[in-house]
């Protein structure tokens, strides 16, 4: 039996034995999470068993995914289970809020396909090979409970998402064989897929237009990039879920080896990390110490949402960055900088201003290009 073998067939064992679950996605979630929470939210609630999914807040296409009577309601310190389950995530921070719920639970499980995941959980199923955690998640529940539409549907909405619509090299063999399963289960196939990755609003158009028309190139056309301000996202009446498929655009670029976006995060209004102010002349390290200092004097990395002073007494803004490469490990990348994900898809936060931060990682990049050579 090969390792993964004896992975799955634990957690098989694990899931069938116990009879409280909770389930979590990572922050920020994507399809590929949510269609991993809601499929095995369903298949245990099909096996009669109590379950609960805790998710951040989601953007609306993802309503399509079927299991939202499942997300957990109510206040999160009286979360409680026999087996917490994190799913898709590289990392325990990556839990947010769910972290707490993560450690103060007997049993955990983690179940992810990401090569950065070093096994956080008590049983760990990591499988770097695998195209999406959705592909995984088909493999636990086909051996536990029969797979209905509904639970069809959450799996192939993560398998088209975290595949680019099964477009990526992570797409293999067994992905196809798993969709053409659920194709045959009778799941709205192609209404799914259009809403995964192509319908959009008419905002995020006009967003989509802003940050074409900033882009530009560095290393002779190697490096794609583009940003999106604040104020330019809330001049179109976008919001940053709406930007999701602007780095994959940039990607397509003939000649593109790597193409990054940065946008400044959205917090709520009110919150006071967002907003330039006087600060304390101090480095502010929180708990986790998630915080890593760059080259950069005036910028410190996080993956966390904390208030973060700079040298310069300077409250600066968050800028997130999506990074996507045709070769160079745009992961390793990511995850010396505080964040995390694949070789080819990845992305981090950093604090600075957009200019600075812009410099940084062109640099980071090109240095990544030229030694690859
Ligand atoms: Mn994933």
């Amino acid at each position: 039996m090969e390792a993964k073998d004896i992975q799955l067939q634990q957690i098989v064992d694990v899931f069938a034995k116990s009879d409280n679950f909770i389930i979590a996605g990572h922050i920020g979630p994507d399809s590929d999470t949510i269609g991993s929470c809601f499929g095995l939210a369903l298949a245990f609630a099909k096996l009669g068993k109590t379950v609960s999914v805790i998710l951040e807040p989601f953007a609306s296409k993802y309503k399509i995914i079927p299991g939202r009577e499942h997300l957990f309601q109510g206040n999160i310190d009286t979360a409680n289970a026999d087996v917490f389950i994190a799913v898709d995530c590289a990392d325990v921070a990556r839990l947010g809020c769910a972290l707490h719920v993560h450690k103060r639970t007997k049993t955990t499980v983690c179940i992810d396909h990401h090569e950065t995941n070093k096994g956080f959980a008590d049983i760990n199923f990591v499988d770097p090979v695998a195209s999406s955690t959705a592909e995984m998640v088909f493999e636990i529940i086909e051996a536990l409970v029969e797979i209905d539409k509904d639970i069809a549907t959450a799996i192939y909405a993560g398998l088209v998402g975290d595949t680019g619509g099964f477009r990526y090299v992570s797409t293999s063999n067994s992905t196809m064989s798993i969709a053409a399963k659920l194709m045959d289960i009778g799941i709205p196939f192609s209404d799914i897929y259009s809403e995964m990755l192509h319908r959009h609003s008419f905002a995020a158009a006009k967003a989509f237009g802003l940050t074409l028309s900033v882009s530009d190139t560095a290393m002779g056309g190697r490096i794609v990039y583009s940003y999106m301000t604040r104020e330019m996202l809330e001049n179109v009446s976008a919001n940053s879920s709406d930007m999701d498929s602007v780095v994959e655009y940039l990607m397509n670029t003939r000649g593109a080896d790597v193409a990054l976006f940065f946008y400044e995060k959205f917090q709520n209004s009110d919150d006071e990390s967002t907003q330039l102010k006087e600060a304390n002349d101090t480095i502010n390290v929180n708990t986790e110490n998630n915080i890593t200092k760059t080259n950069s004097a005036d910028v410190i990395v996080s993956t966390e949402n904390e208030m973060i002073y700079t040298k310069n007494s300077l409250i600066q803004r968050q800028i997130k960055i999506s990074m996507r490469s045709r070769d160079v490990h745009v992961g390793l990348i990511a995850a010396s900088l505080g964040g995390g994900g694949h070789k080819l898809a990845a992305g981090c936060t950093i604090i600075g201003t957009l200019a600075d931060v812009i410099n940084q990682m062109l640099e980071v990049v090109a240095q990544a290009l030229e030694s690859d050579n």
